[in-house]
């Protein structure tokens, strides 16, 4: 008897895919494959590679576990086709199927793919939607319709109401949706952040990184320490640590910086709720119980709460409504290239090597880094969004299209025009220096505006102000920054602007042309 094809894809690592939830165990075959296209059409970080690898192992494992017949390819399998469609191809081939089941990805490109695989692959396709997320792409989009403002606050309140998390019948637990004001403040120098539980690399892990060192070694990044969880149990024996003993400081310190704390009180689960190794409303209902039992304050609570039912669920809901146009804008007409610096490292900005070169080491940056340091460096220094974007694509473990592209395009350098903010985030040194210590150990002063010793992120700040007058200064959150653009000594302001674009072109940010 002829049975179906289940693809899994390395981002749908979940038991409860809706690819198997008919699944006939003893005539049905789930594929997964390691394949360099997935790998190499941008050149993901190495560690991003191994752990995407090791956790699919684990996964075919797991399945295997569980009953499934898995067809598993590995990278370095030599009849490895190197393409997930020509990989499907293969198994029809050499098995007996009358059809192929797949939960839709989440990637466009990938989705656009698929959609044709039907009539190349000459069986009956079915993709199913990914109902791993808390609202559908139909329920955004219905939210989203004849909406004039599509903010991500409105959006969270109605998931807080389907939902229930934190709520008090109608009401928001503590009467505000939003305790933001209560998680701004900067380290004091007597807190240091707890340890971290991490996850001892078995013999499929470290297997897993042979196979990334040996192929895609001259990718971004370190491969090694390797301590990220690749089980789903590791992660979440990992999310317990933090729920119990982490989360309750999450909120306190959510925006700060300091040099050599990659972790502070981050969660630093992007990398397996994306995957599919934790579930986005449990790991929500984990954090609300500890609210419940008295283990963790409000404010803690809800500020990450809405980083999962809120941000998360948006950014993937306002991808699918706007793609794929919403790529291609560029808003403010930035065409710059990626200064070199974002592979190596190599600045004496201390700010951006800290955000930099932990993002090689691990992979990881905390949200604050990726908005308000390399971000918000790009918008100031008008990078071209293509270039931007593919490097946030690239270097976080955590990263698919649909989650990186509207944080940065529209989030960080304000691509789309305002359709996710209100207004750039564009700050000068000032705002690195109240939220983190960077700029105690930097060669440049946070004070200085021009001149030698002056930081940059204070003559691109007002550069970015000017060249951007004509299309942001009707903008009415941007009123009294124009007011104070105005009031400008002519001469500060155009030497400000010459310094900037020496130092835009001394650092390879040269127009594309
Ligand atoms: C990111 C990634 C990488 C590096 N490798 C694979 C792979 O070899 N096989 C696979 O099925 N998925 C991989 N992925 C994840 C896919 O790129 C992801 O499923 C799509 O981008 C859709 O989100």
């Amino acid at each position: 008897m002829a049975g179906t094809l289940r693809l899994i894809l390395g981002d749908q690592l979940s038991p409860g895919i809706s690819s198997l939830s008919d699944a006939n165990k003893s005539a049905d075959t789930v594929l997964m494959a390691e394949v360099s296209g997935e790998a190499t059409y941008v050149r993901h970080h190495k560690k991003k590679i191994a752990f995407l690898f090791a956790a699919m192992r684990h996964f075919a494992e797991e399945l295997a576990g569980k009953g499934f017949r898995v067809r598993y390819t590995r990278i370095a399998d030599e009849e490895n086709d190197g393409t997930l469609r020509k990989e499907v191809r293969r198994a029809l081939e050499e098995g007996d199927f009358d059809r192929v089941v797949v939960t839709k990805p989440g990637e466009y490109r990938l989705l656009k793919d698929m959609q044709q695989w039907e009539s190349v692959l000459g069986v009956p396709v079915e993709l199913r939607e990914d109902d791993r997320f808390i609202c559908s792409v139909n329920e955004f989009a219905a939210w989203a319709e004849d909406r004039k403002s599509l903010r991500m606050e409105f959006f969270y309140r109605e998931m807080r109401r389907k939902t229930g998390l934190l709520m008090d019948g109608a009401e928001p637990e503590g009467g505000a949706w939003n305790f933001d004001q209560d998680n701004r403040k900067s380290l004091p120098k007597s807190v240091t952040p707890p340890p971290r539980a991490t996850s001892e690399p078995d013999e499929i892990t470290c297997g897993a990184i042979e196979d990334v060192r040996a192929r895609f070694d001259n990718h971004f990044g370190d491969l090694e320490p390797f301590w990220y969880a690749t089980r789903r149990a590791e992660a979440e024996r990992i999310f317990e640590a933090f729920a119990s003993d982490i989360l309750p400081c999450f909120g306190d310190y959510q925006d700060a910086m300091a040099v050599g704390k990659p972790w502070l009180w981050h969660g630093v689960i992007g990398l397996y709720l994306n995957c599919g190794l934790l579930d986005p409303l449990k790991v929500c209902q984990r954090a609300e119980q500890a609210y419940r039992d008295g283990r963790a304050p409000l404010n803690a609570v809800e500020g990450f709460i809405r980083q999962i039912l809120g941000w998360r669920e948006y950014v993937r809901g306002l991808y699918w409504l706007k793609m794929p146009a919403y790529r291609s804008m560029n808003a403010l007409e930035a065409d710059r290239k990626l200064p070199d610096f974002y592979w190596t490292a190599e600045t004496d900005m201390t700010c951006m090597a800290e955000a930099i070169g932990q993002t090689r080491r691990h992979a990881y940056a905390h949200h604050i880094q990726r908005l308000m340091v390399t971000g918000n460096f790009a918008l100031l220094a008008g990078i071209h969004p293509d270039e931007i974007n593919e490097w946030y694509l690239i270097v976080y473990a955590d990263a698919y299209e649909w989650v990186e592209l509207p944080n940065t395009h529209g989030m960080a350098i304000f691509a789309d025009g305002g359709i996710m903010a209100s207004k750039p985030y564009a700050a000068s040194a000032n705002y690195i220096n109240k939220m983190s210590d960077y700029c105690k150990s930097c060669r440049y002063s946070h004070t200085k505006k021009t001149g030698e010793g002056a930081c940059p992120f204070n003559y691109l700040y007002w550069d970015f102000l000017a060249r951007n007058q004509e299309r942001l200064s009707s903008n009415g959150r941007m009123g009294l920054v124009y007011k104070n653009l105005e009031k400008k000594d002519a001469g500060e302001l155009s030497a400000m602007r010459e310094q900037a674009k020496d130092f835009l072109d001394s650092i390879g940010a040269v127009p594309r042309g």
